[in-house]
């Protein structure tokens, strides 16, 4: 009966592509137009301006990859690679936010993992054994997890899982986040040909919402709702991955940020968004962007990927200049050729006497 059951379970959350696991009821929806984007917490390509200089308003290290125009590579699909993407700035000012993000899990063989993990937290930049980041973290955790460590679990993977550490608390990794978790759901994210999207809602000690768009229709589905949730006033935003023996691609393609102005939340500064910058995306379950409306779909080549950074995202820039100083070269060559030419082709003169 047990295994009908699962059986049911397992075909059900095939079906729909996401089911929820854990949630409560949402009080209130946040809507399009309480929502104003903020610049320095987004990310899209190219990754670098007109002059050649880095645009990221995020630094990347360890064994992540930047392909300019299409991607950042948080771990590539080999085994024991750790990598992540973190925000230069902390947040501050905005207490209550929407950050969307469009990512690419891909290229696993049969054995893949681990998945990679969504962060707002105090701390950054310290690598370690929860999705590449450090254990005893404080603030938010959103593990997107697509290898399960305990197969006695009866949900389908991938399963994501969300917790808040108080800086004490260890993540449950024997039992893939179970025992701290405070939102869940499965959803099948993995090896799709389409972009697949998350939009994590927080407003400040009211509510926590997760959506994902992983089935390609465009239409955000509610992961979990966790109200009472209160979270470090001042926090980063990052992106972690690690692979294991198991291994496989985590890619973040694009980071749209935004804070929330609303009876529910606190009076916040929020910044003016730039000329022709700011738009609105609706942070509800109900009303939102297909993908390529707002945002045009990136170029992505999973296959070529031959653009590592040695040890951060310094690789591409020397590439360019290599490639600036090839192409002055051959010019030089040429207008030397040139005078050459001209010179052989003058009209000789000759003494009469
Ligand atoms: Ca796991």
């Amino acid at each position: 009966m047990i295994l009908l059951q699962r059986i049911v379970a397992v075909l059900f959350a095939l079906a729909v592509g996401v089911s929820q696991v854990c949630a409560d009821e949402p009080r209130f929806e946040v809507q399009d137009s309480e929502l104003t984007w903020i610049e320095h917490f987004s990310l899209a390509q190219p990754f670098v301006d007109e002059y050649l200089m880095n645009r990221l308003n995020h630094v990347i290290r360890a064994d992540a990859i930047v392909k300019v125009d299409s991607y950042v590579r948080l771990t590539p699909n080999r085994q024991s690679m750790r990598g992540w993407l973190w925000s230069r700035m902390p947040v501050v000012t905005q207490k209550s936010w929407v950050i969307e993000f469009q990512f690419k899990v891909h290229g696993g063989d049969h054995l893949y993992g681990d998945g990679f993990a969504f962060w707002y937290t105090s701390e950054r930049r310290q690598t370690g054994n929860v999705f590449g980041s450090k254990d005893e973290f404080k603030g938010l955790g959103i593990f997107f997890d697509t290898y399960a460590n305990n197969n006695k679990n009866r949900h389908l993977f991938p399963y994501i899982t969300a917790m808040i550490g108080d800086g004490e608390t260890k993540y449950d990794d024997s039992d893939d986040g179970k025992s701290n978790e405070i939102g869940s759901c499965t959803a099948q994210f993995r090896e799709k040909d389409y972009i697949t999207r998350a939009k994590v809602v927080y407003v400040e000690d009211k509510m926590l919402q997760l959506f994902v768009d992983v089935d390609g229709t465009g239409e955000w589905k509610n992961c979990f709702t966790k109200n009472d949730v209160s979270l470090p006033l001042r926090g980063y935003f990052g992106f972690t991955s690690h692979t294991g023996d198991a291994s496989e691609n985590h890619d973040i393609l694009r980071i749209t940020s935004y804070s929330i102005q609303n009876e529910h939340t606190s009076k916040q500064t929020t910044p003016e968004p730039p000329t022709g910058g700011g738009r609105r995306v609706s942070s509800t379950g109900k009303s939102a962007n297909k993908p390529g409306d707002s945002i045009p779909p990136p170029k992505y080549s999973p296959s070529s990927v031959n653009s590592k950074s040695n040890g951060g995202a310094q690789g591409w820039v020397w590439t360019v200049l290599l490639v600036v100083f090839c192409i002055v070269a051959v010019a030089g060559v040429g207008v030397a050729a040139f005078f050459a030419y001209q010179k052989m082709n003058q009209p000789k003169s000759y003494k009469r006497f």
